[in-house]
């Protein structure tokens, strides 16, 4: 630890937190001998609270927060998983707070929510910075923030799908986790980029940001409407549209031809998906943002002065374009 020196008390807040959040997915751990009461060497401890493990792209980004906040990076990681449960977040939060580490890093499940415990980190001298997703708490309660542009994921796939659909088109939308940014963006900017077009949207419902969430929403989707009555769905994640693949051949019907499918990240399965035929069209999102949030904490944490946000650029690809870039995909 880099100024504080853990109390007992902050020992046993980690430990408390490592047995009540073993959660299902197992991916909690409490870093071991943080340090305690030697104080005054250099190791930076950060508590960084993921979301869960709910996606490909949540694996390529925890390994790669996980790969930039290394001891040979001067750092000690305090990991939790949250399972995609708002709460469990924040009280992984509290506890880093108690634990007096020097940083904390959230990648928020949800965007609502984050004013009081923003407020006690601030209170307790704890600098905050955003990875991935955004918050709607004041920009004053947190240091910084690096991840992506939602909303133009949202409107360049629904660029593409009003290129590609000019006949009158039924549409089904996937979700991403109700009121995350995610979700709450890539909607927005799809629906204004269809605005006018022939493409219906005949339903949309949250899958969760999961492989299983999107098959079986997508199962009942193709009950209510059948094989004939969906033309295009649109997943806001890869894992989604690879549910929605599973649960269409299950009805007998051939996915990217009968019912196209646009999705957004554009993770190694889904990229295959893509040259494979059976999705349409990808978004990318970059998960690998630990190398700039390591670099922004520790700017933060020398008092240098850093930008409130920090954009990283995506991709789209179509078939061609997946087929050149798929071989050196490194996640
Ligand atoms: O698109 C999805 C993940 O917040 C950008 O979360 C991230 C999203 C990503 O579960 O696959």
């Amino acid at each position: 630890m880099r100024n504080k020196v853990l109390s007992g008390l902050a020992l046993l807040g980690a430990v408390t937190l490592g047995l009540s959040a073993c959660g299902s997915d197992g991916g909690d751990d409490v870093a071991a001998g943080s340090g305690g009461g030697g104080g005054g060497d250099d190791v930076i401890t950060v508590g960084f609270a993921q979301t869960g493990s709910e996606s490909g792209w949540r694996s390529a980004n925890t390994e790669s927060m996980k790969e930039a906040f290394s001891e040979e990076n001067g750092f000690e990681l305090v990991f939790n998983a949250a399972d995609n449960d708002p709460a469990a977040q924040i009280a992984a939060v509290r506890s880093f707070i108690n634990q007096g580490v020097d940083a904390i890093v959230i990648a928020p499940i949800v965007e609502d929510g984050w004013d009081d415990v923003l407020q006690e980190a601030q209170d307790a001298d704890i600098p905050v910075i955003l990875e991935d997703r955004t918050v709607t708490a004041s920009e004053d309660l947190y240091a910084t923030w690096v991840g992506l542009d939602f909303k133009l994921e949202g409107q360049k796939a629904g660029e593409w799908a009003a290129e590609n659909f000019t006949e009158p088109t039924t549409m089904v939308v996937l979700e991403g986790t109700t009121g995350s940014a995610p979700a709450n963006d890539r909607a927005e900017g799809f629906d204004a980029a269809i605005e006018g077009t022939p493409i219906e949207k005949i339903d949309s419902q949250t899958g969760d940001f999961t492989r299983d969430g999107g098959k079986s929403v997508m199962e009942g989707f193709l009950q209510k409407y059948g094989v004939d009555g969906i033309d295009l769905v649109y997943a806001h994640n890869d894992d989604m549209g690879l549910g929605a693949i599973e649960a269409i051949e299950a009805a007998g019907a051939v996915p990217g031809e009968d019912i196209k499918i646009i999705t957004i990240d554009a993770v190694r399965d889904g990229m295959q998906a893509l040259v494979d035929g059976k999705i349409n069209y990808i978004v990318e999102c970059n998960p690998l943002l630990g190398e700039k949030a390591a670099e922004l904490v520790k700017a933060v944490l020398d008092g240098e002065e850093v930008d409130k946000r920090t954009i990283v650029e995506d991709q789209a690809f179509d078939q061609a374009a997946a087929e050149e870039a798929l071989p050196d995909r490194k996640y």
